[in-house]
């Protein structure tokens, strides 16, 4: 590639393109397309303290919880930048509980969209970073009409793309088209809206120093993940002791883990045994980036990026970071023997 200065997303996606003369360019509209839905987003993000769009409407999400004005903003937002293209013949968001079938008047293409409008939203109160998640697949239905419940069911491995944008102090966008393209993160510049390539081909350190989980749980824990984090705080990383970081907001506490190296755990516990985190939209598109980035992402047994879904929105125990982190962890984890 040419010179990286000024290198804007549509710039770094068009000279990723002529790398690849079969590409149809559809994956690069799509991206573009959700860059524009992540800008307007943030936008929105940005005024939350300024406007009286913050607090519950009163509404229930699908798993319960309530959902804040945002999250529906960031919901409808997505669904009208990418519904009227004609790349997708299906789409699924955290929010809505059935799949999303494109409006009966647009072309039907052959991909299909799952996303996370507005993860973290519970911290929007506080002016903590939040994020939206995407992932990516080919359709596997047959014939050209809307995609099914199945499409949307496929492994991660069969991601095309994924990436994540984090509302923090700045905004930023980082996705993979996996095999080997690497993870590539751009920072949009507030002044004229556009993302500007500040992360070229992201990789994550083979170890780190930080662990990132919500130790309030600790007493429901596994016995093999107690021990790990025990090993881990009496233990130092460089001759330095281990530090513990946790956003609560998984977009902020993965991005971190991306650059710095180290571990996240959303493990699963006596009470939920399977966590809190969906594997559609939050668990497989972070595994994908991070075994891009040289990481590696497994629910304590497994690949991620290898669970057979069953559900739009089942949730996964999940162990994202560094190698030998993870490694480490799942190692601890066979000890301790599914024991509480
Ligand atoms: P959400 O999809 O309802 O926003 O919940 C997901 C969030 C993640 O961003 C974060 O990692 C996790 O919930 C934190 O959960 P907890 O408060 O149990 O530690
Ligand atoms: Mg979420």
């Amino acid at each position: 590639m040419a010179t990286k200065r000024f290198m804007t997303l549509p710039r770094h996606i068009m000279e990723g393109e002529k790398l690849h003369p079969e590409a149809t360019g559809e994956l690069s509209a799509i991206l573009l397309q959700l860059s524009l839905a992540a800008k307007l987003i943030s936008l929105e993000v940005n005024k939350a303290g300024l406007v009286e769009i913050l607090g519950f409407t009163g509404d229930e999400n699908v798993h319960g919880e309530k959902v804040k004005k945002l999250d529906i903003y960031a919901h409808e937002m997505l669904i009208k930048a990418m519904d009227h293209g004609g790349y997708f013949c299906v789409m699924a968001s955290e929010e809505e509980e059935d799949i999303i079938h494109l409006p009966p008047h647009h072309k039907i293409g052959k991909y299909v969209l799952l996303f996370d409008p507005l993860d973290g939203s519970s911290n929007i109160d506080a002016n903590i970073s939040i994020g939206t998640i995407f992932s990516i697949y080919k359709r596997i239905s047959p014939g050209n009409g809307p995609g099914t419940l199945q499409d949307c069911l496929q492994p991660g491995f069969q991601q095309v793309v994924a990436g994540y944008v984090v509302y923090g102090s700045s905004t930023m966008l980082v996705y993979t088209s996996g095999h080997g393209h690497g993870v590539h993160g751009f920072t949009l510049d507030p002044a004229f809206g556009e993302f500007l390539l500040s992360h070229d081909d992201i990789k994550i350190p083979n170890q780190g120093r930080i662990y990132s989980l919500n130790e309030g749980n600790y007493f429901t824990w596994p016995l093999g993940l107690k021990n790990y984090i025990k090993y881990l705080q009496s233990n130092l990383f460089d001759g330095k002791p281990y530090q513990a970081r946790y956003v609560g907001s998984m977009v902020a506490d993965i991005h971190r883990t991306l650059l710095y190296g180290g571990i996240f755990i959303y493990p699963g516990d006596k009470r939920n045994p399977k966590g809190k985190l969906r594997l559609m939209y939050e668990c497989n598109p972070m595994a994908f980036i991070m075994e891009e980035a040289g990481g590696r992402a497994t629910d304590g047994k497994k690949r991620i990026l290898e669970i057979q879904p069953t559900g739009l929105h089942e949730r996964t125990p999940v162990f994202i970071g560094s190698m030998k982190d993870v490694l480490l962890v799942e190692k601890y984890l066979r000890e301790g023997q599914d024991r509480y």
